[in-house]
């Protein structure tokens, strides 16, 4: 009697361009050949529900995986889950991912998700489903997190797995659910644009930082040689010719960098990835220049502020200033590397006027960076707080009034996902006038200097809303910059990265 099987899905996160999802595919990886699965990807499925219905109502599943990270991948994981729950009461609901990770107890309050996997899920997920069906207790089971008799139960933390013995990927059984080409999309990189992970977690523990909670500071990187095979196989197979590296920070090691970049350069990609400005900034310029000769085109640096006092109060760490995140830009241009970077602004403040003030503060920082390298792309967050319990922003969050929502359903209404997206968090220390200055100047910015990754606008679009800006960016007159949203919105449907990617 063949075991049940497992249906593992992935909620649709974007509007433009499916990327090969990594977070399901590396759960698919811990089981195959042991129990079969089924892949269902809400990015692809003009019907997921329905999908997934099909496949329960046949009676050979028993257990539905989700993963679910913040944002729009909750307006599918919530209400089909619940369905699921109601129409297959026998049928076991497992979710993963960061956003059940970090909200553990409201995703188990619902009484529709059984199982919580806290982090990797790679041991915990084949040995969860072996003692559902065995009947055994889960209670040896890593990374699990479940109700019983009302009580959360947490059963024994691994953070971090040797990624290079991890089984590899399944592409080709991927393929036979949905053609691989149709996750290699075009991007500002490449025609077909690899999505790879490489590495777990982050060695440091930013403040605002969702990674930090469940990986503590641990980092663990695939090898050179494996991370090339792996790219290889996918160019040779399917065509590719482009990758973004989906890890938290893939530069932590220069010597694993170099050794990529010197086995990937006769191959001809171009290649995208996550980094940190203190750690980038001690590569030799020898490493800098192989990289940049192997195709690594643009690098994404968490910035997040020119003032070194709240790169302190948000635990950045390291050794970043605000000289070094604009000398960095200065040093990259030589190399021909785009620096990605991205801001956080709307900190805790104690009031109105400290926070429009550190709002300017900012906005004068950021040209200065813009003025010093041009080419440098600017992305524009709101600090929306985490659960990093004990860090002392998130206490000073908490002290101010901040709290998440008490239900799972609640996450879905508009102001959450806001909040999830960090464009508009409604934190009670961020008052309309503050959101509302970030807003204007991101889009007066954004109008000034269009992001290079919107591969959709002409040549003429941007120079027609550079043009329509340059006034409002040389006089610094951002207010109401209703014609530039306009022109944005309805005429270049402006595609801004941080939101939809590549
Ligand atoms: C790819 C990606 C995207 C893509 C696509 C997402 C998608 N789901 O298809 C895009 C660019 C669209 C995106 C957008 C956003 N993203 Co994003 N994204 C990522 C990224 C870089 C990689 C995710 C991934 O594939 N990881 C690789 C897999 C293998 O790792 P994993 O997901 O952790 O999976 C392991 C475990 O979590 C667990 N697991 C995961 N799922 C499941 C399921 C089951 C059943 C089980 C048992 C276990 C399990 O086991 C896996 C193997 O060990 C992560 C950072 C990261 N490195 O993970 C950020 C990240 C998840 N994103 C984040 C955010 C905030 C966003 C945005 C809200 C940003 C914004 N303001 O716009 C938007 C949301 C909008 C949206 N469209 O969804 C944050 C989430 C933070 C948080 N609060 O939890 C992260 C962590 C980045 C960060 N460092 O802050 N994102």
């Amino acid at each position: 009697m063949k075991p049940p099987a497992v249906i593992l899905f992935n909620p649709k996160a974007t509007n433009h361009k499916a990327r090969i999802p990594n977070s399901v595919l590396q759960i698919a990886a811990s089981i195959e050949g042991i129990y079969d699965w089924v892949l269902v990807d809400g990015n692809l499925e003009a019907d997921p529900q329905q999908k997934i219905f099909d496949y329960l109502q046949s009676g050979q599943f028993q257990f539905f995986a989700c993963t679910v990270m913040p944002g729009p991948q909750l307006h599918q994981a919530v209400p089909i889950t619940r369905q699921v729950k109601q129409q297959f009461p026998e049928i076991t609901n497992i979710w993963g991912g960061y956003f059940p990770s970090n909200h553990k107890q409201v995703v188990l309050d619902s009484g529709y998700v059984d199982y919580v996997v806290d982090g990797p899920g790679d041991k915990a997920f084949p040995q969860l489903i072996k003692a559902v069906i065995n009947r055994e207790s889960t209670e040896s089971v890593p990374n699990l997190v479940f109700l019983q008799d009302g009580q959360l139960i947490k059963t024994t933390r691994e953070i971090l797995y040797e990624y290079d013995e991890l089984p590899d990927l399944p592409y080709d059984r991927l393929n036979e659910f949905y053609p691989l080409s149709r996750y290699l999309g075009k991007s500002y990189l490449g025609e077909k644009t690899i999505a790879y992970h490489s590495s777990f977690g982050c060695p440091f523990k930013c403040a605002f930082c969702a990674v930090v909670p469940i990986y503590q500071t641990k980092w663990n990187g695939k090898s050179a040689e494996k991370i090339y095979q792996d790219i290889k196989y996918l160019k040779d197979t399917y065509g590719a010719d482009a990758i973004e590296f989906h890890d938290n920070n893939f530069f932590v090691s220069q010597k694993r960098t170099v050794a990529f970049a010197k086995l990937i350069q006769p191959e001809n990609m171009t290649w995208w990835g996550e980094a940190r400005i203190d750690t980038l900034d001690r590569y030799t310029d020898e490493s800098l220049a192989i990289m940049r000769e192997a195709g690594c085109k643009m690098i994404f640096f968490g910035a997040e502020s020119g003032s070194d006092q709240l790169l302190q109060f948000m635990d950045k760490g390291g050794k970043q200033s605000g000289s070094q995140i604009l000398r960095f830009a200065e040093r990259l241009k030589k190399f021909d590397i785009i620096p990605e970077y991205s801001f956080v602004l709307g900190w805790p403040a104690d009031s109105e006027a400290e926070a429009l003030k550190q709002v300017d503060a900012e906005t004068e920082f950021i040209r200065k960076v813009k003025t010093i390298n041009p080419d440098t792309e600017i992305i524009i967050y709101i600090y929306s707080p985490v659960p990093t319990e004990g860090s002392t922003m998130f206490e000073k969050a908490k002290e101010q009034g901040f709290s998440f929502p008490k239900k799972l359903e609640d996450w879905l209404q508009p102001e959450w996902e806001q909040f999830d997206l960090r464009k508009n968090p409604l934190t009670p220390w961020l008052t309309k006038r503050v959101v509302d200055k970030i807003k204007n100047f991101e889009t007066v910015l954004n109008a000034y200097h269009p992001t290079v990754s919107d591969i959709k606008l002409s040549t003429l679009q941007r120079k027609v809303i550079r043009g329509a800006s340059s006034w409002r960016y040389r006089t610094k007159h951002y207010s109401y910059p209703y014609e530039l949203k306009a022109l944005q919105r309805f005429w270049l449907k402006y595609r801004q990265p941080e939101k939809e990617g590549f």
